[in-house]
């Protein structure tokens, strides 16, 4: 199935792996960057960096660790932006994308579990087509070797206890089925001023919004990928005020 150009090429992108992956362990707002693990809970992967393959996996929710602390709930205002830190820069092509999920009745960001159709999708990222000829250089992601990303949180969302989710997904050797990988990390947030004039739709779950075999997350973007403009984020469409 692979050229053996594409073969050297997927081979070049995977040794840079095994010098660790990537992390998202800081909160970032309004010009402060707090602790390890606080407002984000702290993931499994916060000393390996191992990504997540297992997309029938209940901890596609959070990434998080088992028996955590809490990690607090940071409040917000509706439409200011927060961000995390990545701790070993995203070093895999794929999307950024962003979800949140508010409180159920009764719960809280610190006691909800993220279980149910409860996701909203906020943003994604799609490559765009580069100028340099080299086969890794004819496609870019737009957070590719980022060491913070960033979102705006809606404003018209109705005030409450929100999960804001990062999510990165890297499919740099995604031509093999299930050798996606994904990493991420969800603040606790507490938004309020929000105008409440939006109402978040579709929903998705975890796990459950995705298919190893769908065309997003089983797809060869090597050996001069020729259609990065058509490229499939998985999931549901990002909903927007
Ligand atoms: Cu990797």
């Amino acid at each position: 199935m692979l050229a053996p150009l594409g073969l050297i090429v997927a081979f070049a992108t995977v040794l840079p792996t095994a010098m660790g992956h990537y992390t998202f362990p800081n909160l970032l707002y309004k010009g402060a960057k707090f602790p390890d693990y606080t407002y984000i809970r702290r993931t499994f992967n916060h000393i390996s960096h191992f990504p997540l393959f297992d997309l029938n996996s209940t901890t596609l929710r959070c990434f998080e660790d088992e028996n955590i602390p809490d990690p607090g709930t940071l409040t917000v205002k509706a439409g200011d932006t927060v961000g995390f830190t990545v701790d070993g820069r995203i070093i895999h092509e794929g999307p950024l994308v962003w979800y949140m999920a508010r409180a159920p009745t009764g719960k809280t960001a610190s006691t909800m579990d993220g279980s149910g159709p409860i996701w909203f999708k906020i943003n994604q990222t799609t490559p765009y087509i580069g100028t340099t000829p080299a086969p890794i250089e004819t496609f870019k992601w737009p957070h590719y070797n980022a060491s913070e990303v960033h979102i705006q949180v809606p404003k018209c969302i109705p005030s409450g206890e929100y999960l804001l989710r990062v999510e990165h997904i890297a499919i740099h050797i995604a031509f093999m089925e299930g050798q996606h990988e994904f990493f991420g990390a969800c603040a606790q947030l507490r938004v309020t001023n929000g105008l409440g004039t939006g109402a978040p739709w579709p929903f998705a779950q975890f796990p459950g919004a995705y298919r190893t075999d769908e065309p997003g997350l089983f797809l060869n973007v090597h050996d001069n990928w020729v259609q990065p403009d058509r490229y499939e984020v998985p999931g549901p469409p990002v909903w927007t005020c």
